[in-house]
């Protein structure tokens, strides 16, 4: 069995009702018709779960105004003692999938560091990194928006030992857009090559994960300079709110698509279904030695 896991933040507070729901269920049938098994993972009544029933995907899909809280590593202990449902962000989800023995994930955009509007560096950093940095998983993702600061993201992951692999580039891909200006560790162009350096980690015994970050299509970029403007707009606006801790990235998340649209959702829905094929061919890829 050769699972591929997808988290389930992007359902609840990524992406609107109803197209989550379909978006679930095509990166599910994406990565069935390449040959492997999808594994949907979210906390349901307190139990972990890596592979959601369909009815279980559309239970978290249709919860609106944020019924379903978003579960980050140190909310687990939490929604399991008090048996809640949670809808599990990147760092969650590499546990759990880690956990079941799932060694692949697909996702959209993973938490970084964030910007700061005053001086010093951002306090604000995404338990996202800290798990890349300790759970060994393959991490399929089409870099991360660039309403992080993206260069203070890359250093956190170099510091922490994770290295990040451009698939097709050799540029850090911003989301939205193609290019972020700043260089990934190696480019790889085919599966192969992806699960020829994930086997030497793992021949080494080394800990945390790999970060493969895969250009949104070219027919579905939006450049950055169109981007901007909206994102500092949202940025503002999540500081005048005084918004802080786990509530900046789905506000954020949510104003981004307002402002920019129906196009940001089009590129948004592009890029999930791409790292769902790009993850399922490097899992066929894993398990072909
Ligand atoms: N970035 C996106 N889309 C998302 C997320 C981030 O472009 O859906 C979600 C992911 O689940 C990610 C989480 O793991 O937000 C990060 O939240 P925080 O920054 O609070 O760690
Ligand atoms: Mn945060």
């Amino acid at each position: 069995m050769t699972h591929v896991a997808l988290e389930s933040t992007v359902i609840t507070h990524g992406l609107p009702y109803p197209a989550n729901l379909h978006l679930a269920h095509e990166m599910e049938r994406i990565i069935r018709d390449h040959g492997a098994d999808p594994a949907t993972v979210a906390v349901i009544e307190g139990d972990l779960i890596a592979g959601l029933s369909p009815q279980q995907i559309e239970r978290l899909a249709a919860t609106s105004d944020r019924q379903v809280g978003k579960v980050s590593r140190r909310d687990l202990p939490v929604v399991v003692a008090r048996k809640l449902d949670g809808a599990t962000t990147v760092a969650a989800t590499m546990w759990i999938a880690h956990r079941a023995g799932i060694e692949i994930f697909a996702t959209g955009g993973i938490g970084g560091v964030h910007r700061t509007s005053g001086p010093g560096p951002s306090t604000d950093i995404s338990a996202d990194l800290q798990e890349l940095a300790r759970t060994p998983l393959i991490v399929v993702c089409a870099g991360a928006k660039a309403l992080l600061d993206l260069p203070a993201t890359l250093e956190y992951l170099e510091t922490h030992g994770v290295t990040v692999i451009g698939y097709g580039t050799d540029e850090f891909p911003a989301f939205y857009s193609r290019s972020s200006g700043l260089p990934v560790d190696i480019c790889c162009n085919t599966p192969q090559e992806v699960a020829e350096i994930w086997r030497a980690k793992r021949g080494l015994n080394l800990a945390g994960g790999l970060l493969v970050a895969v250009p949104v299509p070219p027919e579905d970029e939006i450049p950055a300079a169109q981007i901007e403007p909206h994102i500092e707009q949202a940025l503002a606006e999540c500081e005048a709110a005084g918004l802080r801790s786990a509530e900046v990235t789905p506000y954020l998340l949510r104003r981004i698509a307002e402002l920019t649209g129906d196009r940001s959702l089009q590129a948004n829905l592009a890029l999930l279904r791409n790292n769902a094929r790009v993850a399922a061919a490097i899992a066929i890829a894993l398990d072909s030695d």
